[in-house]
């Protein structure tokens, strides 16, 4: 039997990372077989282009450049790892998906969401997620958690003006999509956000 397709998605410092582990603990717990990844990356490709993204040092990556190197990862992420462990029934666990090309390159950097649709269409054929959970906070309270760790990548040193239009960008998605697309309020502590995730993962599971 197939597995099913479950993203998270969010803006920086939301806590996929954090809760990606915890949704992986519900889905063993319940029995399936469960495949953990993230994009960009998911494969040894894959993982040399994010580090090509997320470079600040390196030559300026255009936009057009930056929205084709997500979808060659994603394109080789899907054919090595997500489809193959979907056919043989594991669930796929990924941290940020299609989703995120649509609201950070599309919302965020303004680019033309027909090209995005292409790309989607010509790399996942039909393959898209079963369940998208989207990890909503305000970006001024993402953005002081991921200050907390560090070192900021490419990304994190956008405006402020970037990060509200990539907010923008998946709540409206969210909207759009309300069966695929559930929003957690990633804002409350560690412990709510937690129950609010089992709810929507036991709903999916049990109906
Ligand atoms: N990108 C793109 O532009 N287009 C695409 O198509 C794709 C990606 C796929 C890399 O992604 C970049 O790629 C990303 C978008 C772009 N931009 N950036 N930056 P990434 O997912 O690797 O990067 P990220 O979003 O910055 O991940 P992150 O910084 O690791 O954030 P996170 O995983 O959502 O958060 P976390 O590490 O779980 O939590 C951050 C801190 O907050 C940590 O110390 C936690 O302990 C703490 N935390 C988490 N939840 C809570 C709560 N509820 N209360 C208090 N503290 C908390």
């Amino acid at each position: 039997m197939q597995g099913k397709f479950i993203t998270l998605e969010g803006g920086e410092g939301c806590g996929k990372s954090t809760n990606i582990k915890f949704i992986e603990q519900l889905l063993l717990t319940e029995g399936f077989s469960v495949v953990l990844t993230r994009e960009p990356g998911g494969t040894i490709l894959a993982e040399n282009i994010r580090q090509l993204l997320l470079d600040k040092e390196q030559e300026k990556i255009s936009e057009q450049t930056e929205l084709l190197m997500m979808f060659a990862a994603r394109a080789q992420h899907i054919k090595h790892v997500i489809q193959p462990a979907l056919d043989q029934g594991s669930w796929v666990l990924c941290d940020r998906f299609t989703d995120s090309s649509y609201a950070y390159q599309g919302y965020g950097r303004n680019m033309d969401r027909s090209a995005i649709q292409w790309l989607e269409s010509f790399s996942q054929n039909k393959l898209r997620p079963d369940l998208t959970l989207l990890l909503d906070a305000p970006v001024d309270l993402g953005m002081a958690r991921v200050q907390k760790r560090g070192q900021l990548d490419r990304f994190e040193c956008e405006k402020m003006e970037f990060f509200n239009k990539v907010r923008t960008g998946f709540l409206e998605i969210a909207k759009q999509q309300p069966e695929r697309v559930k929003v957690v309020d990633a804002a409350q502590e560690l412990p709510a956000v937690q129950e609010s995730i089992t709810q929507l993962i036991q709903n999916f599971i049990h109906g």
